[in-house]
C-alpha cells in the first residue's frame, strides 16, 4: 500500500487561508450576528460559516457569469420541477477545497464542523431520484465548466417531514427556511408576470395575418432566488434560479385603493400559495389545478428570462437554437413548447413555421418513468380553463404532427387515435409525455434497458415514426458529495492510495483493482467501514433507541416507498429468516441488521401499509428473545439526502430488488456501490450496467428478467402456483395474514397478502421469492468469508468510474445540447 500526501487531505489545513476565514467568521459574529460569541449558539456558528463560505464563491460567482455575458456561449438551461439539494455548507467547503481549513478555523472557535454543518436543513425540494438527479447534475454542469443554469420553484415548504407514530407514516410540514436560507440572493427586481385564466379573442393584424390576444387574465409575478453552485475546484461558480411567486396586488396600488383592504391583502396571500408547498408524490398522476399552475408559473416565468438574455445580444430569433439549449427534466415542465410558440407567435409575431422549427431544435425532454400511472396527462377541461391559449397552441401543434403521421403511414387511424396528443377515451385528456416529444429534438431514457424498452414499448410508435430521436444516457451520480463528502474516511484512504485525480475523474478508481489483492489495504478499507457502520449505529440508538451489532451485516434499502420497488419482498425474506431461527433451520451464519428508509406518498395507501408492516414486524423479530442479536429490522424515519449520506457509507448489501423492467435506473444502487456496498438486485434499470463494470462475481443476481416478467404475465400468472408450491412463503404470507405481527388488530395486514394471492401480485414478487432467497443465502455465505467480501467491495468501487455524473453531462453535452466548457478567467 502506497501512502502519498494528498492535497485534499482534510488534516492538513492551510495556515494563511485557516487565519483569513477565521477572520471573517469573527467579522460576520458582528457584523451579520451581532452577538458577542459566548451568547452564539451553533446554529449562529452555522449561519457564521455558511456566511463565509458564501462570501468565498461570490466573486468567482460573478466572474462567471460575466464571462457568459462576454462571451455569450450557447448556454444550457436545465428546467426541473424539483432539485433535491440536501445541506449546502461541507459541500460548498469542499467544492471549494477549503474544507480543511473550515474545520481548523471552527475548533480554533471551540466549534465542532460536524455539529455546525448538522444545524443546517436540508433543502428538500425534491421528492426522490428525479430531484436528486437534477441536484448531482448541477454540481457535474459546475465541475465541468459547462454554462448552465437550473431553473425551478422555490417551495416554501419541501418534501415533508416524516415521523413513525405506532408503526405508520405521519407527514409534518417542512419549514425549511424558518432560520433563513444563507445561500439563497433574493432578486426582487428580477420579476415577471405570469398569466393565468382569462380568454383569447382573435384580430386580424395590419398585414393581414390572423393574431391572438389573450386577455381578461389573472396575473401573479414570479420573483427570483439565485443561488450559487460552485464546481470542485471553485473556478466556475454556475447559478440555480428559484422562482417564488408574489401577489400582483404588491405592484399595483389600485386594488388598495379600491376599499376594500383586507380583501385585497387575504387575496394576496391566495396568490402566493402557488409556490407553497412541493407535491410530495412521485408515483401517481394527480392533476390537481394548483400543480398545474405550478407547472406554467415556474416555466413562464423561465422563458421570459432565457428569452430576455438572449435578447440582450440578439436582434432576431433566429440564432435561439444556437444559443439556448432547454432540457425538459420529465413532462412537469412540458408546457414550456407550447409557452415558446405562445411568445414567439402571439408576441413576437413569427411565423408559425418559422417559431416550430426554433422551438423543436431548442428543446430535449428526459424521460424517468415507464410506469403508465406516473405518465402525465391533463384534463383538457381543466387545462383549458388556466392555460386557453396553450389549449389552442396544443390543438395546432397536434393537427401538424397527425397530418405527419398521416402522410408517413396512411390510413391506419388507429395509429392516429395512439400517437394524438389527445387522449380522446374517456375524459378527453393531454399527453404531456406526446407533446414533450414531438416538441423536442432528442428524447432520452436514463439508462440502457430503461432506453430499449421505452423503444419497444411506451413510445414504440414514435421510435418508428423518428429512428434516432431517443437516446440513452445513463444516469450518474456526483462523486463530490456522494464519496468525498459523504464518506471523507473512504475518500482518505483511496487518495493516500491513487492519489486524488478520482474526484474529477471517477475512472480512475479503476487504480483499486489492483489494491483489493492487498491485505493490507484490505484491512484499511474494512476499518473504514467499520467505523461508519459504528457512526450509523450510534445515530440508530440515538435516534430510535435501539443498539444495532457493528459485526452484523447491515443489509439496506432505502428509496420511495414503492410497490415496483418491492419493499414487500425484502419484509417476506426477513420473516423468512425470522422463522428459519426460530426453527433451527438457518445456518448459523451472519447476524444481520436489515436497514430501510423510505417516504410514501402521502395518498399511497398500499405504501403506507407496507411501512406500518414494516415497523410491526421489527417490534416482533426485535424483541424476541430466540432471535436475539442475530437479526433486526429497523425502519429509519424520515430518509433524506442528509440521512443517506450517513446511512450509505455503512452499508454492506445494497438491496436493488425492483421488479425487472420497472425501476428506469435508479441512482441509489450507484451511491451504496460507491461506497463499498455489494448489490443484491434484479436486471432491472441501472443495475444490468453496475454488474456489467463490477463484474457478475462481485454482484449478487436474483429474480426474473425484464422479458420473462413480460411473458409470464402475457402468459397467465397464478400466485397461487408459488403460494401452494413452496412452504416457506406460505407459512410467511399465511403469519402476515393472520395477524401474528398485528395481534392487536389480527386483519390489519390482510389487504398486503390479498394483494398478493387475489389481486394478481401485479410486481411478480411470488415468483421471485424462491431465487431472492437463495440469493440471500449466498450473501450470508459470503458475509461469512470476510477477506472474499471486502475484496468483493473494494472491486465494487473500482468499478464505478462509469457512474460519475460528470460521464453523463458529458454525454448531454456532445450528443444533445452541442456546448462546451467555457472557462473563466
Ligand atoms: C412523477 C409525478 C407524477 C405526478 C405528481 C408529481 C410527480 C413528481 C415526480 C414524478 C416523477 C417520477 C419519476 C421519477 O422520479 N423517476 C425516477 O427517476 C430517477 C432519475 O432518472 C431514476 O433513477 C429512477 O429509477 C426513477 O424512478
Amino acid at each position: 500500500m502506497k501512502k502519498q500526501p494528498s492535497k485534499s487531505s482534510k488534516a492538513a489545513a492551510d495556515v494563511q487561508e485557516t487565519k483569513a476565514i477565521l477572520n471573517s467568521m469573527e467579522a460576520h459574529l458582528t457584523y451579520s450576528i451581532s452577538k458577542y460569541s459566548a451568547l452564539a449558539t451553533t446554529h449562529d456558528w452555522y449561519e457564521i460559516a455558511a456566511r463565509t463560505a458564501r462570501d468565498r464563491m461570490a466573486e468567482r460567482w460573478m466572474e462567471t457569469m460575466q464571462t457568459y455575458y462576454r462571451d455569450d456561449p450557447k448556454r444550457v438551461y436545465y428546467l426541473s420541477l424539483e432539485f433535491l439539494v440536501g445541506r449546502t455548507f461541507s459541500n460548498a467547503a469542499l467544492n471549494l477545497e477549503l474544507h480543511g481549513e473550515f474545520k481548523q478555523a471552527l475548533h480554533e472557535l471551540g466549534q465542532n464542523i460536524e455539529a455546525v454543518s448538522e444545524m443546517e436543513f436540508d433543502a428538500g425540494l425534491g421528492n426522490g431520484g428525479l430531484g436528486r438527479l437534477a441536484a448531482c447534475f448541477l454540481d457535474s454542469m459546475a465541475t465541468l465548466e459547462l454554462p448552465c443554469y437550473g431553473y425551478g420553484i422555490r417551495y416554501e415548504y419541501g418534501m415533508f417531514h416524516q415521523k413513525i407514530e405506532d408503526g405508520q407514516q405521519v407527514e409534518h410540514p417542512d419549514n425549511w427556511l424558518r432560520y433563513g436560507n444563507p445561500w439563497e440572493f433574493p432578486r426582487p427586481e428580477v420579476l415577471y408576470p405570469v398569466k393565468f385564466h382569462g380568454r383569447v379573442v382573435q384580430f386580424t393584424s395590419e398585414d393581414g395575418t390572423l393574431r391572438h390576444h389573450w386577455v381578461d387574465t389573472e396575473e401573479i409575478m414570479a420573483m427570483a432566488y439565485d443561488t450559487p453552485v460552485p464546481g470542485f475546484g471553485g473556478k466556475t461558480v454556475n447559478n440555480m434560479r428559484l422562482w417564488a411567486a408574489k401577489s400582483s396586488r404588491d405592484f399595483d396600488l389600485r386594488y388598495f385603493n379600491q376599499g376594500d383592504y383586507i380583501q385585497a391583502v387575504a387575496d394576496k396571500n391566495a396568490s402566493e400559495n402557488l409556490s407553497k408547498v412541493l407535491y410530495p408524490n412521485d408515483s401517481t398522476e394527480m392533476g390537481k389545478e394548483l400543480r398545474l399552475k405550478q407547472q406554467y408559473f415556474f416555466v413562464s416565468a423561465s422563458l421570459q428570462d432565457i428569452l430576455y438574455r438572449y435578447k440582450k445580444h440578439h436582434a432576431t430569433w433566429d440564432e435561439l437554437p444556437n444559443k439556448v439549449a432547454i432540457q425538459l427534466n420529465d413532462t412537469h415542465p412540458a408546457i414550456s413548447i407550447a409557452e415558446l410558440m405562445r411568445l414567439l407567435v402571439d408576441i413576437h409575431g413569427l411565423g408559425w413555421d418559422h417559431a416550430w422549427n426554433l422551438t423543436t431544435r431548442t428543446f430535449s425532454y428526459t424521460n424517468h418513468t415507464l410506469m403508465p400511472e406516473a405518465l402525465e396527462t391533463w384534463k383538457v377541461s381543466l387545462f383549458e380553463a388556466i392555460l386557453p391559449r396553450h389549449l389552442e397552441i396544443i390543438y395546432a401543434i397536434n393537427f401538424q404532427f397527425l397530418r405527419q403521421v398521416m402522410h408517413t403511414f396512411p390510413g391506419d387511424n388507429e395509429l392516429l387515435r395512439r400517437m394524438s396528443l389527445i387522449d380522446e377515451n374517456g375524459d378527453r385528456r393531454i399527453r404531456m409525455a406526446h407533446l414533450a416529444i414531438v416538441g423536442s429534438h432528442t428524447v432520452n431514457g436514463v439508462a440502457q434497458l430503461h432506453t430499449e424498452l421505452m423503444k419497444s414499448t411506451i413510445f414504440s410508435d414514435f421510435n418508428r415514426l423518428w429512428p434516432g430521436k431517443i437516446l440513452n444516457m445513463t444516469n450518474g451520480i456526483t462523486p463530490r458529495r456522494w464519496l468525498n463528502q459523504a464518506n471523507p474516511a473512504l475518500a482518505e484512504l483511496i487518495s493516500a492510495n491513487i492519489g486524488t485525480g478520482w474526484i474529477r475523474n471517477l475512472d480512475e478508481l479503476q487504480k483499486l483493482r489492483a489494491l483489493a489483492k492487498d491485505a493490507a489495504f484490505r484491512k484499511a478499507f474494512g476499518a473504514v467501514k467499520r467505523a461508519n457502520k459504528e457512526r450509523l449505529a450510534a445515530m440508530i440508538e440515538e435516534t430510535l433507541h435501539i443498539r444495532v451489532n457493528p459485526d452484523s451485516l447491515f443489509d439496506i434499502q432505502i428509496k420511495r416507498i414503492h410497490e415496483y420497488k418491492r419493499q414487500l419482498l425484502n419484509v417476506l425474506h426477513v420473516i423468512t429468516l425470522y422463522n428459519r431461527i426460530r426453527q433451527g433451520t438457518h445456518p448459523n451464519t451472519a447476524p444481520r441488521t436489515v436497514i430501510i428508509g423510505g417516504k410514501a406518498a402521502p395518498g399511497y395507501v398500499m405504501a403506507k401499509r407496507i411501512i406500518r408492516l414494516i415497523n410491526n414486524v421489527a417490534e416482533i423479530v426485535n424483541n424476541d428473545p430466540l432471535i436475539g442479536d442475530r437479526l433486526k429490522l429497523l425502519f429509519i424515519p424520515n430518509y433524506n439526502v442528509s440521512n443517506a449520506e450517513r446511512i450509505v457509507p455503512a452499508a454492506d448489501l445494497s438491496e436493488q430488488i425492483s421488479t425487472a423492467g420497472t425501476e428506469a435506473s435508479g441512482t441509489g444502487n450507484m451511491k451504496l456501490s460507491l461506497n463499498g456496498a455489494l448489490t443484491i438486485g434484479t436486471l432491472d434499470g441501472a443495475n444490468i450496467e453496475i454488474m456489467e463494470e463490477v463484474g457478475e462475481e462481485n454482484f449478487f443476481l436474483f429474480g426474473l428478467t425484464a422479458d420473462e416478467v413480460a411473458r409470464l404475465r402475457a402468459s397467465g400468472y397464478n400466485p397461487w402456483d408459488y403460494y401452494h408450491g413452496n412452504t416457506e412463503l406460505r407459512q410467511v404470507l399465511d403469519m402476515i395474514a393472520s395477524g401474528y405481527f398485528s395481534p392487536d388488530e389480527p386483519d390489519r395486514f390482510q389487504s398486503i397478502v390479498d394483494a398478493l394471492l387475489c389481486h394478481g401480485d401485479h410486481y411478480l414478487l411470488l415468483a421471485d421469492y424462491a431465487s431472492y432467497v437463495a440469493c440471500q443465502e449466498r450473501v450470508d455465505a459470503l458475509y461469512c468469508r470476510p477477506e472474499e467480501w471486502l475484496q468483493k467491495s473494494i472491486l465494487n468501487v473500482a468499478g464505478m468510474g462509469k457512474f460519475s455524473s460528470d460521464r453523463t453531462i458529458r454525454q448531454y453535452a456532445e450528443q444533445i445540447w452541442h456546448v462546451g466548457p467555457v472557462p473563466v478567467c
